[in-house]
């Protein structure tokens, strides 16, 4: 996993920030120290904001708790850690005091966002659309209150963050009257410009118009909550600023107001490929997709080259903390205290204490050797462990040996089995039995949850079932 970068404007604005900081300190006014969400640029959360030149979003993050709002659309029944590293920036301008706004694109799905994309999405049937809502609804709802509960460690209450679904108010407007109302205030000249309609233009396969349109809707969405609910400021992945642009030319035009977008930064594959669902790499945050094994190990296996910056990322850990752990970590990187560190905080934030677990107890049967570590396994979690491994069912009859039981199972043939074994190629239960003829035992071949793991060689498993 990689971050892409673009250039900064943020570092030039934190400078104003500290400036505007002494002069308010010195008159003695109080005010939210925190507030300035500008500062996270230190952990490399927010990369750029726009507009760039803007001096007033330091100020106007420091006088007042914001409404901030970050977009997602359900194409999908599940999030990806791409989109949860924009919820972690949310959750940050929460735990900063602001008033956030997690919406989802109910409306926006059915259009199709081109950015970021090299081809047109397929159009999704609204049923399936609204399935998704309703299950990305539950993990945003599960994400805020597993941050509150676990990692939320102070006594001061935080701010809701409100889950809203734009087919609020996109359900009842009339496409002539909408048309006629903010068509007018989108120029041909800026919406050619952004550099998703450009992409798509000078591909192949060209663009739709639907797919043209739907920067008026993300922009329409940022006017309707600038309008009903303050909102100032969006936040998203640096993928959407074109679609940040459309809805401040728009909030220009049709207030005079000035709203604000600040990006984060893009989580690619190591080929540098957007991490996303339409690239097809997704790392799932439903564990029907990903299971929690799954996505702890893809933060154990980190490369130490981005474990530190996926602290700062996808943590609320201070940074001090982080740079404890990676000192650490860098004198016994074979330890992989970091990468441990990471995957704990993000399995505690995406599935609770319970997926943590379960993830530490899945990984402690596949990587040590020690029989209990198995035994604390369902069938099923064994089972989803080693995936790919042979399932067989085997009725238990007393005298059966350890050679009789691997050939019965399929994992041994009959004629080489006993060479096998005796060669030391025969693992049951994670430990190398040299005896063919030794007779299965309860508790030591026969697992208490009636399970018995052989594996052949290093990666060979058969799964038995005791019926
Ligand atoms: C936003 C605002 C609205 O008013 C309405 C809809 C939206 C949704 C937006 N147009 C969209 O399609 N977003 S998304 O569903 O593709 O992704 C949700 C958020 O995750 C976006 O901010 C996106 O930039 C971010 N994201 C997706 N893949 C990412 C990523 N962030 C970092 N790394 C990735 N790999």
């Amino acid at each position: 996993m990689s971050f892409t970068r673009v250039p900064l404007t943020i570092k030039r604005l934190l400078t104003r920030h500290v400036q505007l900081q002494l002069v308010i300190q010195n008159g003695r006014r109080s005010y939210c120290t925190n507030s300035n969400i500008l500062t996270l640029h230190q952990r490399g959360v927010f990369n750029d904001v726009f507009p760039p030149q803007s001096d007033e979003l330091p100020k106007l993050l420091m006088s007042s708790p914001q409404c901030i709002y970050c977009g997602v659309d359900p194409t999908a029944d599940s999030l990806h850690i791409g989109n949860l590293l924009a919820l972690v920036a949310l959750i940050h301008c929460q735990r900063a005091g602001h008033q956030c706004v997690a919406l989802i694109g109910g409306a926006t799905a059915l259009i199709g966002d081109p950015s970021g994309k090299s081809t047109e999405r397929e159009a999704l049937h609204p049923d399936l659309v609204e399935r998704n809502a309703e299950s990305i609804h539950q993990s945003l709802q599960r994400i805020f209150t597993n941050h509150e509960r676990l990692l939320w460690k102070r006594d001061k209450a935080l701010p809701d963050i409100r889950i809203m679904n734009n087919q609020e108010w996109y359900k009842s407007e009339n496409l002539v009257q909408f048309l006629g109302t903010y068509g007018r205030f989108f120029r041909m000249g800026s919406m050619l410009s952004r550099q998703s309609v450009q992409t798509r233009l000078s591909s192949p396969e060209g663009m739709s118009f639907s797919e043209f349109t739907y920067q008026i809707f993300q922009a329409y969405d940022f006017l309707h909550l600038h309008e009903q609910y303050g909102c100032n400021i969006q936040i998203g992945g640096t993928d959407q600023l074109g679609n940040m642009m459309s809805g401040h030319d728009l909030i220009r035009r049709t207030t005079g107001n000035d709203v604000y977008g600040l990006t984060i930064p893009l989580v690619t594959s190591s080929t540098g490929d957007k991490l996303g669902k339409t690239a097809g790499n997704a790392v799932w945050i439903n564990s029907d997709k990903t299971s929690e094994f799954d996505l702890y190990q893809y933060f154990i296996r980190m490369h130490d080259n981005d474990v530190e910056k996926s602290l700062k990322l996808f943590t609320f850990l201070p940074l001090h903390d982080i740079d404890a752990v990676i000192r650490k970590h860098k004198a016994k990187p074979e330890k992989r205290k970091a990468q441990r560190l990471l995957a704990e905080q993000v399995l505690l934030l995406v599935h609770g204490e319970e997926g943590l677990n379960k993830a530490r107890r899945l990984t402690e049967a596949l990587y040590s050797s020690d029989r209990g570590a198995l035994e604390k396994l369902s069938y099923e979690e064994v089972s989803q462990l080693f995936q790919g491994a042979g399932l067989v069912e085997i009725m238990l009859e007393p005298g059966l040996t350890v050679h009789q039981v691997a050939v019965a199972s399929g994992a041994l043939s009959k004629d080489r089995g006993l060479a096998i074994i005796e060669d030391g190629g025969l693992y049951v239960n994670q430990q190398r039995i040299t005896n063919p003829h030794e007779v299965l035992q309860k508790g030591l071949h026969i697992l208490s949850n009636n399970v018995t793991l052989l594996r052949i060689g290093k990666k060979n498993y058969t799964l038995i079932k005791w019926v």
